[in-house]
């Protein structure tokens, strides 16, 4: 092949590599037309190598075109590649761009069960009147559900039709009432003492809208010196008046509760109607709220308190109960059923 015919090709391939270069449209196909005119094997390589075929004065004469063609194909691949790269990298970017400023998905935030709320609002009011909380064993023995309660052995609520006690021994049974943990923390802790007992109990019952085996407590207990029920009165007034967030009329009926003797039922005005008479309070204008009295001197002596030295007031009240007289729930079903419908309310 003589020089003419050597200097045309290489015309010709730069002609055809700046066009090939030119009409790439991606970063791989730029490569595969790099491979074609670059490097070892390329039309190019080839050219060089025949360079060897040439005359002396010749050689360098095509080997200076070549070399000018070779730098010319170098420096297109180059300016495409910067090219391609810039135009392949702003594509990246506005398609998997992220706007930080778009509102979120929004996951849905729980809260507290209504009765776990009403719990701590409960604490929360005699927590400022002093009182602090104690909790205790949901399996007990007799001993601490009745016997410390002065609860004689003949007494209803010892029949298995209403506690439900265990496999393990006629002795262990499921709390009926919290008063267990009091009685526990007078036996380690001498007066004067304020605390509230908050907590699960059971009650073998048939379910209906009122009643479930399973509910929870609050009780209150105050030991000191020359407690009297005029202070017990006052205390509870107040936490209702705190509770439903208005004052509310009061009274206090005469009940019996083995442990506190004078016993009373508290009941107050209806929140709803203000005495007038609704469906809530069935016409009655009067709600029924918990139970409470002075402490039975035999509670006090049995766990080693001095009864002609210390005198006590007591308190207890079932939280369903109070949820659904304070929320308007008229089943209380709803408390366990873990509806969100009804849940999400709260
Ligand atoms: C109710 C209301 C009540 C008590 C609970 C109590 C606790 C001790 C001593 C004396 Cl350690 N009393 N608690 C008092 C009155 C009522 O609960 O309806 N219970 C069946």
């Amino acid at each position: 092949m003589g020089i003419e015919e050597l200097e045309e090709k290489l015309v010709a391939i730069e002609k055809k590599a700046l066009e090939a270069i030119e009409a790439t449209d991606s970063s791989e196909a730029l490569e595969s037309v790099r491979q074609q005119f670059q490097g070892k094997k390329s039309v190019l390589d080839e050219v060089m190598r025949r360079l060897k075929e040439l005359s002396q004065d010749e050689r360098p004469r095509l080997g200076q075109k070549a070399n000018v063609v070779k730098c010319a194909i170098e420096s297109s691949l180059k300016e495409r590649k910067n090219f391609l790269y810039r135009q392949e990298l702003n594509t990246r970017l506005s398609s998997e761009t992220i706007d930080v400023t778009l509102p979120g998905l929004g996951r849905k935030l729980g809260h507290t069960h209504p009765l776990t709320q009403i719990t701590s609002e409960i604490i929360t009011i005699f927590y400022g009147m002093g009182f602090s909380v104690v909790e205790g064993p949901e399996i007990e023995t007799d001993y601490y559900n009745f016997d410390a309660l002065n609860t004689p052995l003949d007494h209803p609520a010892r029949d298995s039709q209403d506690t439900f006690y265990t496999d393990t021994s006629d002795q262990v049974l499921l709390r009926s009432q919290t008063s267990t943990v009091q009685i526990r923390i007078m036996e380690r802790q001498k007066p004067p003492l304020r605390v509230l007992s908050p907590g699960r109990v059971y009650r073998n019952e048939e379910i209906n809208a009122r009643k479930y085996p399973l509910f929870h407590q609050v009780e209150g207990l105050l030991v000191d010196r020359d407690v009297t029920f005029g202070q017990l009165k006052g205390t509870l007034n107040e936490f209702i008046r705190l509770v439903f967030g208005k004052p509310l009329k009061t009274r206090f009926r005469p009940d019996f509760f083995p442990f506190t003797e004078p016993s009373a039922e508290l009941d107050c005005q209806c929140p709803f109607c203000m005495g007038e008479g609704c469906r809530t309070c069935g016409q009655r204008g009067w709600l029924e709220l918990l139970g409470c009295g002075m402490v039975d001197p035999n509670v006090l002596s049995g766990v080693g308190i001095d009864p002609e030295q210390w005198s006590g007031f007591a308190f207890g009240m079932g939280v369903e109960r109070l949820a659904m007289l304070k929320y308007g729930i008229n089943d209380i079903r709803h408390l366990f059923t873990s509806d969100l419908r009804f849940l999400e309310q709260f």
